[in-house]
């Protein structure tokens, strides 16, 4: 299977607007992707024809939104694999992580006990975990990464313990790219009677991502990584738990019977949905996730393998150093770098003057800048509307950088 890129770029119509005088060169999916024509449609199509409360009206048009709303719950869960009461909506990755922490973990976790995240975590699936065990006296601890940037699967039975209650990891990592080998933490996290949470933020956009497979007991992704609008995002959870835990916040719609002094909650997964949800934008995600399997998960991934290897072997050329596995079998498309003494942030807006968008930065992700030694990278993340020519762009921008700058 292969992706026809020049007929996708259609589909997106941020490109026809120029960056910077110069055609957009965008090489910054794992901040946020653009978004296609198909989901934009489908916001504006809901705005104007179905727009009401959801869960709320006896009239048609309430029904026609509520409709539109669990149709989108429908394609989040089928997207992981997972029955749509698994699905929680949220605002995204980060609300995910926290809802988990502000339920499961706190009932849960106790002091003495551990929650063990990894050393490539985003700051969203690390601080939650730093503010819960510093409530709770509770230690965290950080599984070590190699050289290469891989996890070292040697030393987990070192790093799970009978004290471990949670253990946190992303299956892509968005600065070294690294696909993690979930499936197996979770096997000695559950061995060890301990819970695995998964921050899919970067995996579910562009790698097949299967609850079951990895046998996680939640797992959260994004929208706006994904095509979709911004504001949305998915918690999985498993349905035991889900049916255990309290609710993340208290208000309308998360209720079945309230009196003055108490209440009983609504069923999974409304239990966890207070208030007026971003409705449109829920709807936008099921639009995108329609978009992405109209395309094809293998389809995607195997456009970013090849491409992937490409930008590898081109940054190579300009002596760039690469962080992350060798292997593109073991990495998604995101591939950092540092070019010799150029600092990330002039090299961005160096390439910037040529309509290149990259991330400079520690990308949310400062205690793993200081385990690979620098205090930034430069990034490029690709996706659907990428192709060979957006590496080139960027290695010939790169080339006047070099050239400012020796
Ligand atoms: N986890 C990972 C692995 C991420 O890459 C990100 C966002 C998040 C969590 C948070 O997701 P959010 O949707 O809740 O914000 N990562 C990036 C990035 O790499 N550049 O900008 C945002």
């Amino acid at each position: 299977m292969s992706m026809d890129v020049d007929v996708i770029r259609k589909d997106f119509p941020i490109f026809e607007t120029p960056a910077n005088g110069k055609p957009l060169t965008y090489l910054d999916s794992a901040s946020s992707s653009q978004k296609p024509r198909q989901v934009i449609d489908r916001i504006v199509r809901f705005y104007e024809t179905e727009n009401a409360n959801v869960h709320r009206g006896a009239y048609q048009l309430s029904e026609m939104a509520t409709a539109a709303y669990e149709g989108a719950r429908e394609a989040c869960g089928r997207w992981i694999g997972s029955p749509s009461r698994n699905i929680i909506f949220t605002r995204g990755t980060t609300e995910s992580i926290n809802a988990v922490r502000f339920t499961w973990a706190n009932q849960n976790v106790g002091a003495g006990d551990e929650v063990l995240v990894t050393e490539m975590e985003h700051h969203s699936n690390l601080i939650p975990w730093q503010l819960l065990t510093q409530e709770k006296g509770a230690t965290l601890r950080h599984l070590p990464i190699d050289d290469e940037g891989l996890l070292r699967m040697d030393l987990l039975g070192e790093y799970i313990t009978e004290r471990t209650k949670l253990v946190a990891l992303p299956l892509m990592s968005n600065v070294l790219g690294t696909i993690n080998p979930v499936a197996e933490v979770a096997a000695a996290a559950h061995a060890a009677g301990a819970k695995v949470v998964v921050d899919a933020a970067q995996a579910a956009p562009h790698i097949k991502v299967d609850v079951a497979e990895l046998d996680c007991d939640f797992l959260a992704y994004s929208s706006h990584k994904m095509c979709g609008p911004t504001g949305a995002g998915v918690l999985y959870g498993r349905i035991e738990l889900l049916e255990e835990m309290p609710p993340f916040m208290g208000g309308g719609e998360m209720i079945r019977e309230v009196w003055a002094d108490r209440a009983t909650w609504n069923e999974v997964p409304f239990k966890f949905e207070a208030g007026t949800m971003n409705i449109a934008q829920a709807v936008g995600m099921g639009a995108a996730v329609e978009y992405l399997e109209a395309l094809g998960e293998d389809a995607i991934r195997d456009h970013e393998v090849r491409l992937t290897k490409y930008a590898m072997g081109r940054l190579e050329e300009t002596g760039a150093i690469i962080y992350g596995p060798k292997d593109v079998s073991k990495r998604g498309g995101v591939v950092s770098f540092n070019l010799d003494d150029v600092h990330p942030h002039d090299l961005s807006t160096i390439v910037d003057q040529h309509g290149v968008c990259i991330r400079a930065g520690h990308h949310c992700a400062q205690p793993l800048m200081r385990r690979l030694g620098v205090p930034a990278t430069a990034r490029a993340s690709f996706y659907v509307y990428n192709d060979e020519r957006d590496v080139d762009v960027l290695i010939d921008a790169m080339a006047e950088a070099k050239g400012w700058f020796a």
